[in-house]
């Protein structure tokens, strides 16, 4: 499980790929994984998901990638037959910032062609300090159970789960 972690980058390191790298899960028997409750911001890709990326749930993330992919799932359209990505929210600036199998798209094309993150959000800007959620943010309580009681803080899940690391306290 990747669950409550804060990626922050803004460089130009050409070895540093994305915030975070969903590899090769190919069969029920190797069970779920799932990646909950982060928050990446940075220059990078956001997600990239493996060709073989199979069984991963990803929810309850946000993700703002400023110049690549929010999510590249480098897998052809039957790539990911086992799949839950969902309650999501991605920074939108215009930009067409998903890959799905080399396809650049906006959240609309994304969802029609995966079927996926149907529930997800997309904002503007959500942020008060350390990417922390603003008290305005359309994040708070948006998230969906996953199971989890405490965020990054050990601060307690109050109502549904924000989305991102960080469980909104005033
Ligand atoms: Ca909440
Ligand atoms: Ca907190």
């Amino acid at each position: 499980m990747i669950s409550y972690n804060r990626f922050k980058y803004n460089g130009t390191d050409p070895d540093k790929q994305a915030g975070i790298m969903l590899g090769n899960i190919q069969n029920a028997t190797q069970g779920w994984n799932y990646c909950y409750n982060n928050t990446v911001f940075l220059s990078k890709n956001g997600i990239i998901l493996s060709a073989y990326g199979n069984y991963w749930k990803v929810k309850n993330n946000i993700i703002q990638s400023s110049t690549k992919y929010h999510i590249w799932a480098k897998g052809g359209s039957t790539a990911y037959p086992n799949r839950e990505w969902d309650y999501n929210c991605f920074w939108w600036d215009g930009v067409n910032k998903f890959n799905f199998a080399g396809t650049e798209s906006n959240i609309s094309l994304w969802r029609t062609a995966t079927n996926q993150d149907l529930n997800s959000l997309v904002y503007g800007n959500v942020f008060a300090s350390e990417l922390r959620l603003a008290a305005d943010s359309d994040c708070i309580n948006s998230g969906t159970p996953v199971g989890l009681t405490e965020d990054a803080d050990g601060d307690p899940i109050v109502g549904n789960p924000d989305i991102g690391y960080d469980e909104y306290t005033n």
